[in-house]
């Protein structure tokens, strides 16, 4: 299994050449504490300056494990499961530059937050079904463009559809897409799966999983709170699973201590 952390590149708002060094920056610290690659939590993937990512990727030998769209929504407000026709195709034509980043860097595309919230304009079934046909379009852009796609069941405080691992996999059953898969979440698995039943779930879902988050119980470093690592990242382990858990906290005390303090507690638990 390997191991990355989500950051963000302030893309939007620094001048392309300090957002290189910034990643660069990233690269140096997070190698040396034994990190495999980086998540990168974007907000306009066009704006990077995609050959000198590529450079520095290769000189630390380093990777992008996936990247973070949910900005998407919190920032410009566009969604997959939007009532406004222009703001949902808006949301796929962002996934796509996405994509686009992703197929230079090797990365995931993650559907997490940019699905949105129900709106009171509209109702739950309008937006699912506005969600099952963005995705379906999605779906079709990444096999095309020969990307993969992670979709995050979120926990019911932060959004209203695909809350729990069973409703994503029915969903994804039903787009049945060779190049749509699922990140399990560690922080949302506590608050909506039946603590009686995960483990084994996991494991007989583990086919079907290609990304991990990892966040304790409290949002912060894994190993500061209580959920049981241990049996967690096992069962993907036992299972065969290759790719990448990637530590996605509340960055407290900061992004370095949650870095080295993570990659201490799971260097332990995954005897590396
Ligand atoms: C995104 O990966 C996620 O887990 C959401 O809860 C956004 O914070
Ligand atoms: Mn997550």
């Amino acid at each position: 299994m390997k191991l990355s952390i989500v950051s963000g590149l302030n893309e939007s708002k620094s001048p392309v050449d300090e957002v290189s060094k910034k990643f660069e920056a990233l690269c140096e610290f997070l190698k040396n504490l034994g990190f495999d690659g980086i998540e990168l939590s974007l907000l306009e993937p066009e704006k990077i300056n995609i050959f000198q990512i590529k450079e520095i990727l290769n000189s630390y030998n380093f990777e992008i494990s996936a990247l973070g769209t949910g900005s998407t929504f919190i920032r410009f407000g566009y969604s997959l499961g939007h009532y406004d026709e222009t703001l949902r195709q808006k949301a796929i034509e962002r996934l796509e530059r996405y994509m686009e980043f992703a197929v230079e860097t090797n990365a995931l595309v993650i559907i997490g937050l940019i699905r949105g919230r129900y709106s009171s304009q509209s109702s739950p079934k309008k937006e699912r079904l506005n969600i099952i046909s963005s995705l379906k379009r999605c779906a079709d852009l990444a096999e095309n463009k020969g990307v993969m796609l992670a979709f995050e069941p979120i926990n019911s405080f932060e959004i209203d559809s695909y809350n729990t691992i069973s409703s994503a996999l029915d969903l994804l059953q039903e787009i049945n897409s060779s190049h749509l898969k699922l990140l399990i979440d560690s922080y949302h698995t506590n608050l909506e799966e039946d603590p009686g039943f995960i483990w084994e779930d996991l494991e007989q879902i583990s086919s079907e999983v290609i990304h991990i988050h990892l966040a304790d119980t409290n949002r912060r470093a894994p190993g500061t709170g209580h959920f049981d690592f241990r049996a967690f990242l096992n069962t993907f382990k036992e299972a065969g699973y290759k790719n990448y858990a990637s530590i996605e906290t509340i960055m407290k005390p900061s992004f370095e201590d949650v870095a080295r303090e993570s990659i201490e507690f799971l260097k332990m638990i995954l005897n590396r």
